[in-house]
Formats: C-alpha cells, structure tokens, sequence
C-alpha cells in the first residue's frame, strides 16, 4: 500500500505532461492517492483529462479554474463537495507573469500592470485557494504545496519581477503555515530548479540557464519532474507530519553554491 493511500488531492497547475504538477500527479498516484484536477481554460482541458485518466483517476474530478477568478475558485470547492467530504492535499503549481516581463532589465522591463498580473496569479492565487479550502481541509492531518523558485531570494538575469512575486509567494506559505497550524494544516513549499516546462520552454536563454545548472549543480545535473514529485508525495504525507513552513529545494544543490567555477579552468 502506497503512503498516500486514502489521501484526497486536488492538484491545480497541470498544463501538459512536462508540467512539474504532472509529475507530482504521477508520484501521488504511485503512493495511492485519488486525485482531482483543475485546468486553467478549455484549451488546456482534455490534456488535464488524459492525466487523469492515465493514472486511472475519476474523471469526473475535473474543475475549470482560471485563479484569477474569486467565481471559478468558490466553483471548485463547491463542485468538489459534491464528491468528496473533504480534502488533504491542495497543490499550487501556478506562476504566470507577462512574457515581456521576462526580458531585459528589472527596471526597463516591470510595469504597474506586470507587477499586478504577477502577483495576482502567482502569490496572491495561494491565499485566496486556501482561503476557499480551508472548509473542507480543516481538522484531518491535511497538507497544502507550492511550487517556488530559487529568484525568489537571489537575483536570476532574466525572471525580473517573477523573483518579487515569489517572495511574496514564500512569505505567504509562512503566514499560512502560522495560520492554519492550529487548524491541522501543514503549509510548505519545494524550490525546484530549472526544468524545460512549457512555463520554461518560452524563456529566452534557458538552455544557458539549465547549462550553468549542471555546471554548478553538486550532483552536476538539471532535475526531472519525477525528483520533485517524490519529494511533494513525502511532504504532503503523514510522513511529514512535523514539517510546516518549510522549503525544500530540489535543485540538484545549485541553491548552496557561492561561487562556481568552470571545472576546466
Ligand atoms: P507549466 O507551464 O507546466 O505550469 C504553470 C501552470 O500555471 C500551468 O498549468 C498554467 O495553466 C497555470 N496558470 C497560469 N496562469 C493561470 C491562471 N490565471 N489560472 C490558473 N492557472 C494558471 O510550468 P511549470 O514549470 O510546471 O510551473 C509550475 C510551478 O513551478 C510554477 O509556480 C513555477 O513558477 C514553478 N517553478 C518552475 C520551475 C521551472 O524551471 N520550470 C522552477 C521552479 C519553480
Ligand atoms: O517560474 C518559472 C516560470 C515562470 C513564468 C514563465 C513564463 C513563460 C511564458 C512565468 N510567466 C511566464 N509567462 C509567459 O508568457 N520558472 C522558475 C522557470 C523560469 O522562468 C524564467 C527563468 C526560469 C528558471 C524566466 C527568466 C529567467 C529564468
């Protein structure tokens, strides 16, 4: 029997099969657990249903959810309780900010409206999921997950005010981790290091990026979406069961480095 065997997930971010919540799908089901999706738009729906149905899931547990919407969130929680008493796991696998944000300068590149689109889908999108969770989460060992990024708290070329937004996402699992402790809620985060997802793939200068990885990496590699889904699976499991407020990088070791050097040099 898996660890997550009877655990209820609901997983928001899944976007293709390289999607790192694809990969969080994929551990969650290995360990036993029944899962439920919501998609972004309905673009992005039968991809969500072909996970769903690979990893032999109900899918009827489908719920369209653009994060920007208090609506389609509330929509979510209400269609969900239709089908389950409750839930244990909520995955947030969401970041999004205005593609010529990523490009050039800090301070050539944000804008009011950058700023706003940013924060709103990639840090605010937490709180208002819990918020709207917190009814069928509370009282029962549950766990909740979000997906972070090292620029949260170093400067990376390139990810401008995407680094703002994640720090704003990082204090805010602190504040809920506080927050819904009492309640029976462990509130933690992964910091993954570059993987070509379709949030990635965009990216000017990534295969620079995942090249100086390996170069700086400790284990001298990039990491896959199966890495960081074992590591959700743990963290979301009563096998974490004293681990709240916490992040847990799953970089390859690239986050410990102060300097690096070419190994040739
Ligand atoms: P991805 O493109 O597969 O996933 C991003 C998801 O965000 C998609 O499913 C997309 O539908 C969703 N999304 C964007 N705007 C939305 C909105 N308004 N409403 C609802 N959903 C919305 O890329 P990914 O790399 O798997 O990203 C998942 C998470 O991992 C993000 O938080 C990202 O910042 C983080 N992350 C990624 C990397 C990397 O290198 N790929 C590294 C560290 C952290
Ligand atoms: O969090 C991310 C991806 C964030 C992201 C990516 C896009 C591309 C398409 C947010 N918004 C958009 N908007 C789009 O229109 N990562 C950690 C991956 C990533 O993105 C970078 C990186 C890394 C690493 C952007 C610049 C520099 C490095």
């Amino acid at each position: 029997m898996g660890f997550m065997a009877g655990k209820k997930a609901l997983i928001v971010g899944v976007a293709s099969d390289r999607s790192i919540a694809s990969g969080i799908a994929e551990a969650f089901a290995r360990e036993g657990a029944e899962i439920a999706f919501t998609y972004q738009n309905e673009k992005l729906k039968s991809r969500v249903e072909k996970l769903s149905a690979r990893l032999g899931q109900n899918t009827d547990l489908l719920f369209p959810c653009d994060v920007t919407s208090d609506d389609e969130i509330d929509a979510v929680f209400a269609e969900l309780g239709k089908h389950w008493d409750g839930v244990d796991v909520l995955i947030h696998s969401v970041g999004f900010a205005p593609r010529e944000q990523l490009a050039g300068g800090f301070t050539e590149s944000i804008t009011r409206e950058g700023y706003a689109i940013s924060h709103d889908i990639s840090a605010y999108s937490l709180a208002a999921l819990a918020k709207a969770a917190l009814p069928m989460m509370e009282g029962r060992d549950a766990a909740i997950l979000a997906l972070t990024y090292d620029a949260a708290t170093k400067v990376v070329p390139n990810y401008n005010v995407m680094g703002l937004a994640k720090a704003s996402l990082e204090s805010c699992v602190r504040f809920l981790a506080a927050d819904l402790g009492p309640k029976g809620i462990r509130v933690n985060q992964i910091s993954a290091g570059a993987v070509k997802t379709l949030a990635a793939a965009g990216i000017g200068g990534f295969r620079k990026m995942q090249n100086y990885a390996v170069k700086a990496a400790p284990l001298r590699r990039t990491v896959t979406i199966e890495e960081i889904g074992n590591a959700a699976a743990f963290l979301c499991s009563d096998l974490a069961s004293g681990i709240t407020g916490e992040t847990t990088f799953v970089d390859a070791g690239v986050n410990i480095m102060g300097m690096v050097f070419d190994d040739d040099e």
